[in-house]
């Protein structure tokens, strides 16, 4: 049986645009996405899924590459609308995007799980590679400032990341169980190699290595698992990739991250920008700013090259 699966765990832009590559390079059946959930929260009485929207639409190519979020071709009556009888408006629904989030509350409501539903939508929208939730049980990433524990997105939306914090925690992981897909996948025969996409470690890939289980599959999967760097050149691409990581006390540098990942690593994909960079995994170095396709395409392509 020929080695040709790859398994990616992708969270947040950066882990969105090298799944668009890696879908671009590989056969759909080859390519297994395994999308964060820590991100996952309840608004105006809907189930949003943001890091597995910004797959989908990515994959779909129907994202909003402005924002990085949500749809492109987007308007905003629902949310104009809200603001004049005072709802809340802090996070943004555009009209388009709202559907998903309404569609998939009233079938997580009839009892349908979350991976069946982003299955279901894939499958409507022509996306190939399987798209699969890090689990189908609740995990919710909190992060704690001075003033306490604050949901994800009140930090990350609603306060603009201003706050400072000192600890990071997943609630719901340890009770969570893994998408058995997931397992199967990682256990595979078929399995060639782990990508970890360029994201920001806390907030996109270790919610997926706090389920029980995951991480250990990945350590045991005897296959080489390759992270790419989420910083270039000692700055995050996005977001508040290095606030939040200096003040979770980690060095704000390819070399930190590669760090943070350590052995869970067997290959360690750099920018031009950090080649000389000391990191204990075996190192290659590409252009890993995404900004065209052809980008996201050739660095999935150099990240395949590099497990061979
Ligand atoms: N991010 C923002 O900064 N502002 C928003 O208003 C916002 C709305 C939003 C709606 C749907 C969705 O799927 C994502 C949205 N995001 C927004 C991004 C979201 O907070 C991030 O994608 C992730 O949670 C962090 O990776």
């Amino acid at each position: 049986m020929s080695r040709d699966l790859v398994v990616a765990l992708s969270g947040g832009i950066g882990g969105a645009k090298l799944a668009l590559g890696l879908s671009h390079v590989l056969a759909p059946e080859n390519l297994v996405i395994i999308a964060n959930t820590g991100d996952d929260f309840e608004h105006l009485g809907l189930s949003i899924s943001p890091d597995i929207d910004t797959l989908t639409y990515t994959l779909a190519g129907l994202d909003n590459t402005t924002l990085g979020w949500g749809r492109r071709d987007e308007t905003w009556s629902f949310m104009e609308t809200l603001a004049t009888i005072g709802g809340p408006t802090w996070f943004r629904l555009g009209d388009r995007d709202l559907a998903l989030h309404v569609e998939r509350t009233r079938r997580l409501r009839a009892g349908e799980t979350l991976s069946a539903i982003t299955d279901d939508v894939a499958r409507h929208w022509g996306i190939g590679p399987r798209i699969l939730p890090m689990s189908n049980d609740p995990v919710r990433t909190r992060v704690r400032a001075e003033t306490g524990w604050l949901d994800f997105q009140d930090y990350f939306v609603g306060q603009q990341c201003r706050p400072v914090i000192d600890a990071i925690a997943f609630h719901g992981a340890e009770a969570a169980t893994p998408h058995p897909d997931a397992l199967a996948a990682l256990a595979s025969p078929r399995l060639k190699a782990v990508v970890i996409c360029p994201s920001n470690p806390f907030i996109s890939v270790e919610p997926i290595l706090a389920v029980p289980g995951m991480r250990d599959a990945i350590a045991h999967c005897g296959v080489p698992v390759i992270a790419v760097s989420p910083i270039i050149g000692g700055k995050a691409v996005k977001g508040p990739t290095a606030k939040m990581m200096a003040e979770l006390g980690l060095e704000v540098s390819a070399a930190g991250v590669a760090a943070r990942y350590g052995a869970l690593l067997t290959h360690y994909m750099l920018d031009h920008a950090d080649a000389g960079a000391v990191v204990p995994q075996r190192t290659s170095v590409a252009q890993t700013l995404m900004t065209t396709l052809e980008d996201k395409i050739a660095l999935a392509k150099a990240v395949l090259a590099v497990i061979g």
